[in-house]
């Protein structure tokens, strides 16, 4: 006489999946962790800081080369504003700051912000 294990039905879990081996992988519904926020710096323009000095700072900063810098040093200058690098909150807070550091010591008016990136 054969003693096969009885077949008990499949506990109803929501969310149930099957390896096929046969193990049952339980899977969270709800995410409990996000990806982290992603900061743009802005940078604005303003009428004194020279062409030269927003281009240096940009490469300085923000690892740009010299034609990306200019280009975007070009859209600041004629939208009044423009992202010069994406990053997490922390890193985007300290290119804040050394903007805004380089620029005071040269005594230029160079402004930047940072802003939260819509999902
Ligand atoms: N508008 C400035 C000028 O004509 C140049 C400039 C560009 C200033 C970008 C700031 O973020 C800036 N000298």
């Amino acid at each position: 006489m054969s003693t096969k294990p009885p077949k008990y039905p499949r506990p109803q879990v929501r969310g149930i999946d099957e390896d096929t081996d046969g193990t049952v992988v339980l899977e969270r519904r709800t995410q409990k962790t996000r990806p982290p926020k992603l900061y743009q710096v802005v940078m604005l323009n303003d009428d004194y800081t020279p062409m030269e000095f927003v281009v240096i700072v940009i490469q300085e900063y923000f690892g740009k080369d010299l034609d990306t810098a200019t280009q975007i040093m070009l859209k600041i200058h004629l939208d009044g504003r423009g992202v010069c690098g994406v990053y997490s909150r922390d890193v985007a807070a300290t290119k804040v700051n050394q903007v805004l550091e380089a620029a005071n010591k040269a005594g230029h008016p160079l402004q930047c912000v940072a802003e939260p990136v819509e999902p």
